[in-house]
């Protein structure tokens, strides 16, 4: 999938476990993917289902997820490209709580319990509290936004969401005025989350954004997608949409919500903080160390096409970033 060899750092710089850190291309570059194929994931378990079974019969099935209450109006921020289909958003996932290959969290997120579930909101606000998942949508109507989705690893998709502005909730807890940044959690249970028993990433997997960000209107938290309950293998019961930045912004699972002072950790940037930036604003200038990022390939479709500033949402966000290198910031 990579365009461009790998430029590899000194190897004084590289340790073993940090070459377990890297995403999967690097893994399998370096000849590690099949040492650790059998482990990551889950286990042996995984391989006995993996190669016999068609990955349509993965695809969830849209007549038996249940409906959300239907989206209130049209999204002024809805792209009218074409969407891509139900079964490529279900079955092309990262989500390496459920291992490193993309159709394994179809194939293996099934266990994760999805209720009850309830979502911690702390930090730096005067009302912190601990919400059941259903209470939260009881508060915030859901909204349908059709959002173009850019990985980092330079492939793209059209997904309508169902969700609600982050803005809302962190409004509901009132931040104190010490909130610069928002961080999440995804939850830690390597019982149900086979991947979180091999040290691929530090787990649990956690993002951050800065406040002006969280609460910019096109932020979403979803809990749905193509008007059904969310699949587990995309990150239900609710997880971050961030349209204008790279897919790994997009954190999964969410149990915890902590307003803070000072920029919070990411996964990412932990693994390779050359590599992935706090910032991870789309930029087809600022080239991935081992990809380009100036085209994408859609999935579905044949030829790339160029990436976006922003991801096509420069008028809507390039405001927040006046005055900051996004060089320097990536
Ligand atoms: N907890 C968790 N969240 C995650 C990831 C992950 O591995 N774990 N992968 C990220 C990456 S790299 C991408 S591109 C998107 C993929 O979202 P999708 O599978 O719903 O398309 O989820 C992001 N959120
Ligand atoms: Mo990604």
């Amino acid at each position: 999938m990579s365009d461009k060899k790998a430029p590899e750092p000194p190897s004084s710089e590289i340790t073993p476990e940090k070459l377990y850190l890297r995403r999967r291309e690097f893994i399998k570059n370096a000849g590690l993917f099949v040492g650790t194929a059998g482990v990551v994931g889950g286990g042996l378990y995984l391989l006995g289902l993996k190669r016999t079974q068609p990955m349509d019969s993965f695809v969830p099935d849209a007549g038996v997820l249940p409906s959300l209450a239907p989206a209130q109006g049209s999204s002024p921020y809805d792209t009218d490209e074409a969407k891509t289909p139900f079964a490529d958003v279900t079955t092309y996932n990262n989500f390496y709580e459920f291992g490193l290959d993309k159709n394994d969290p179809a194939r293996n997120a099934h266990v994760l319990k999805t209720r009850p579930w309830t979502v911690t909101i702390d930090g730096e606000v005067n009302k912190p509290q601990t919400v059941d998942i259903d209470q939260l949508l009881k508060w915030f109507p859901t909204e349908e936004r059709v959002y173009r989705m850019r990985c980092v690893e330079a492939w793209s998709m059209v997904i309508p969401w169902n969700g609600f502005p982050l803005g809302e909730l962190i409004k509901r807890v009132e931040p104190t005025s010490r909130a610069k940044y928002v961080a999440f959690t995804t939850l830690m249970d390597p019982e149900q989350m086979p991947g979180q028993k091999r040290p691929v990433l530090d787990w649990p997997y956690v993002e951050g954004l800065r406040i002006d960000e969280a609460v910019h209107p096109l932020t979403l938290l979803a809990v749905g997608l193509y008007g059904k309950t969310l699949p587990n293998q995309n990150g239900a019961p609710l997880r971050l949409v961030v349209p204008w930045k790279y897919g790994f912004k997009g954190i999964k699972s969410i149990v915890k919500i902590t307003l803070t002072e000072q920029e919070p950790p990411t996964t990412w940037n932990l693994a390779s903080p050359h590599e992935y930036g706090f910032y991870a604003n789309v930029n087809p200038a600022v080239d991935h160390p081992r990809w380009s990022q100036a085209t994408e390939r859609r999935v579905g479709e044949y030829s790339r096409r160029p990436t976006l500033p922003f991801n096509g949402y420069a008028e809507q966000v390039a405001s927040l970033y006046t005055g900051m290198d996004l060089r320097e910031n990536y």
